[in-house]
């Protein structure tokens, strides 16, 4: 049997870095980028050059983005699965008090490099029947104060998901959008700009989800019968559950 090739985005830190280890366990290769070389070149370090493939750059630049592509080694050049999990969230202001910087990141970020990755892979997904996997989130169906433009990206992740299927129809190609609720990795230092107390806070008692269970349910879609395509999943720890309505009343 061929070895398979999964490439994870954001694979320095949280879901990517879980996912890296589950799929090298299970035999396959894997190209691992995100921004911190250092901790790519760990991995290498820890599987070895020809299982695991470091490819660093920011996913902002589309030049790095293609030179990377365009310099696989061989044995990294046909992709089966594509995780596209790189992401964040800047910020938990309001609207009318947030940053426009902050909301153009995010937008490049989860929106515009998660679409440039998957069309520069497509023909090559396509080559091997194979399969994207996109992280959305909750915010993306369930609105929250402060959640403005992160909420937005993720929704366009999840109709973005469902568009490809359409289109990829017949292709064999699988998609999957995940929508995770609360999970603790990174995330939380990440969009408070370092804040450990704040994130400690959040995360404290609720027994949220951790990466290695987005890393397992990956693996589990990844491994599932090629007839079979999980279409969106959305995926809570027990103590989170949604109950956003409000009402502001006059003085
Ligand atoms: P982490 O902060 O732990 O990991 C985020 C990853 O994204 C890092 O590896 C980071 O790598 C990478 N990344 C961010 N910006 C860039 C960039 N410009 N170029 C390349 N890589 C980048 O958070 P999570 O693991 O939690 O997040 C993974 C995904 O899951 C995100 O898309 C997030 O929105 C989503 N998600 C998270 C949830 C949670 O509660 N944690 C819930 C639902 C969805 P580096 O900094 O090295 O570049
Ligand atoms: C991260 C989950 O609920 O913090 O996407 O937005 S949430």
């Amino acid at each position: 049997m061929t070895t398979k090739t999964a490439w994870i985005t954001g694979a320095t830190s949280g879901f990517g870095a879980a996912t890296v280890e589950r799929f090298v366990a299970g035999g396959w290769r894997v190209i691992a980028s995100g921004r911190r070389i250092e901790r790519l070149q760990q991995l290498v370090n820890r599987h070895g050059a020809g299982q695991v493939h470091a490819a660093a750059f920011d996913m902002r630049d589309e030049a790095a983005m293609r030179a990377a592509i365009d310099t696989l080694p061989e044995g990294f050049a046909g992709i089966d699965l594509l995780v596209n999990n790189a992401g964040l969230a800047l910020g938990t202001a309001t609207a009318q008090q947030a940053s426009l910087a902050q909301w153009k990141q995010m937008i490049d970020t989860n929106v515009t490099a998660l679409v440039t990755l998957t069309h520069l892979l497509l023909p090559r997904l396509i080559e091997r029947r194979g399969a994207i996997a996109n992280i959305s989130s909750i915010s993306g169906s369930y609105p929250y104060r402060g959640g403005n433009v992160y909420g937005g990206t993720k929704a366009f992740v999840t109709q973005f998901s469902q568009n490809l299927r359409v289109d990829l129809h017949g292709s064999g190609v699988r998609v999957t959008s995940i929508e995770p609720g609360m999970a603790e990795t990174e995330f939380t230092l990440v969009r408070t700009g370092g804040d450990q107390t704040a994130s400690d806070q959040l995360y404290a008692g609720a027994h949220p989800i951790t990466a290695a269970d987005i890393a397992d349910t990956l693996w589990w879609i990844a491994n599932l019968p090629p007839h079979l395509d999980v279409t969106r999943l959305e995926i809570m720890p027990v103590s989170q559950s949604a109950a956003g309505l409000q009402v502001h009343r006059d003085a």
